[in-house]
């Protein structure tokens, strides 16, 4: 449940936020898959809500039918399947602390289902009154307004959406119903949204409902779904991240801040895979890690100064490189589409996945796994894998040039604003190898020559389009 079944070298889970199941499948086949993406996390697949013009929609939960504007059941259990064929797990976005918001009041879903928000009804799951939480819930307006109270942040209502009540077996019964379909369909694990919101002790009875992923599928025998808990604990409120590391990943929000405040001192990330706790973090194996995710890169959640997003065309590259080779925790890539207002929903038009060489997706959609340097970061996390999980001939000047290796795969990077250059020692054995952080391994130009006593000569001008060089044992293109 911690850490996910992914494929031998693969590595980086991809929010391909609001994309359709097609193009999902596509991008699996076409790019994911080829570059060792290890998974997608793909939008909730489950029918909600419709509220024009918005991307938030799609967590409001109306029926646990696989219909809404990202396709239909077939759409989704062909892409599930297309993307395990190519080394690709799917992850849910899991909504199941709350149905629609109070204020829907009652109307039809994007499956078609009928829903009322007074009565509480949502005839297809079925949930009615008895489902919801309302009667322990103390607060005057029946709304969460007071986060210093973990009665309050888990019985009653986030920002108005009808809060489910985990504590009956019969109602986490239907949740679990849900997950165990994704799950036999070969799903391989969830990204649970508003944990925060739920009772651990209750939360873990649910998981406990869960099925093993399906042998049939391909996956080992007695492999648990991964769990990966949106808890935002950025430290001043009673309920803690520590809470919920019993039964999963969690979320390390504070980790987008430390990497976007020190991306002009990398040096000093070493001690995150030293002592994470030193930082107030959790272990590498709990720990659920991004540089910014759907709702910080547009102020609703967890925000905060200093976050690196796609808005940072130069530094995002060298910071997820970062996240990607340091040993600490689950990782996640943000791949988003443009917007003006934190609201607006996803563009009218399909990002185009057929050519794999392109760096952009069009349409609006900013496709930031495609960008260079991105675009090989799950080959290198896939080969950095290892047991145990450490580094070795870590290098840094004590400012922000950084090398070390891991597992059979070797990273540097120079945020600094001089050049990084001369010998460095890679762990690798002696030959050429593609520099995967300026070029493909396919069409490579840009190579790394390693010397029988592993030592390369490195060349990272200050500033330079993409200040990285990263390469692999299987990225061996013939002799020094
Ligand atoms: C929308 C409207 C509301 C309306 C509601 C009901 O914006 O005005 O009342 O619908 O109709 C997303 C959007 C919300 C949206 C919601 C439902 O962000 O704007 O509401 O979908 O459509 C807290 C939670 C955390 C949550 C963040 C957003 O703890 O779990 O708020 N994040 C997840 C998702 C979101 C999603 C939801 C949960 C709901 O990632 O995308 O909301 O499913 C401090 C606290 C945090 C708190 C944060 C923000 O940092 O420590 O706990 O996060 O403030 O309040
Ligand atoms: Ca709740």
């Amino acid at each position: 449940q911690w850490r996910p079944a992914y494929a031998e070298g693969h590595d980086g889970m991809v929010h391909l936020f609001e994309w359709s199941w097609k193009s999902i499948a596509e991008e699996c086949e076409n790019f994911l898959g080829p570059h060792k993406f290890a998974s997608v996390q793909v939008s909730p697949p489950n029918e909600n809500r419709r509220v024009a013009g918005q991307w938030w929609e799609r967590y409001q939960p109306i029926s646990y039918n696989l219909d809404t504007r990202s396709g239909g059941r077939a759409d989704f259990i062909d892409m599930v399947d297309r993307c395990n064929a190519v080394g690709v797990r799917i992850i849910v976005d899991a909504i199941i602390n709350h149905m629609c918001g109070e204020d829907a009041l009652s109307g039809t879903g994007t499956g078609g289902c009928q829903y009322n928000t007074d009565t509480l009804e949502f005839p297809c799951v079925p949930f009615s009154s008895g489902d919801f939480n309302d009667y322990r819930c103390g607060s005057q307006n029946g709304l969460i307004n007071n986060y210093g109270d973990p009665n309050e942040v888990r019985n009653c209502r986030l920002v108005g959406l009808t809060d489910l009540d985990h504590s009956k077996s019969s109602t986490a019964d239907k949740i679990a119903a849900y997950m165990n379909d994704l799950i036999d369909i070969g799903v391989a694990g969830f990204r649970v949204d508003a944990a925060k919101h739920m009772w651990p002790e209750e939360t873990e009875i649910l998981y406990g409902k869960l099925h093993d992923l399906p042998t049939g599928k391909g996956f080992p025998a007695n492999t648990r779904p991964w769990i990966g808990q949106e808890v935002i604990d950025q430290g001043g409120e009673p309920i803690k991240k520590e809470e919920y590391v019993g039964m999963g990943a969690v979320t390390e929000f504070n980790y987008c801040f430390s990497l976007g405040n020190l991306r002009g001192s990398l040096a000093q990330l070493k001690t995150v895979a030293d002592k994470p706790s030193n930082w107030g973090f959790l272990s590498n194996k709990d720990a659920f890690v991004f540089t910014n995710n759907h709702d910080n890169q547009r102020g609703h959640g967890g925000g905060g100064g200093g976050i690196v997003t796609f808005k940072s065309p130069h530094d995002l590259p060298y910071v997820t490189g970062m996240m990607m080779a340091l040993p600490f925790g689950t990782k996640r890539i943000m791949s988003s589409y443009l917007f003006e207002d934190g609201d607006q929903g996803p563009p009218a038009a399909q990002p185009s996945t057929a050519d794999p060489t392109a760096e952009s997706c069009n349409n609006d959609w900013v496709c930031e796994h495609r960008w260079a340097g991105i675009r090989n970061i799950g080959m290198l996390g896939g080969a950095m894998r290892s047991e145990p999980d450490s580094y070795s001939n870590w290098w840094d000047n004590g400012s922000s040039q950084v090398s070390f290796s891991r597992g059979t795969g070797w990273f540097a990077v120079n945020s600094d604003a001089w050049a990084m250059e001369g010998g460095i020692q890679t762990g690798l054995a002696a030959g050429k190898y593609c520099d995967l952080a300026q070029s493909d391994l396919d069409s490579c130009d840009t190579f790394i020559n390693v010397d029988a006593s592993g030592m390369a000569c490195v060349n990272i001008q200050a500033g330079q389009n993409v200040p990285m060089s990263y390469t692999i044992a299987d990225a061996r293109v013939g002799d020094f």
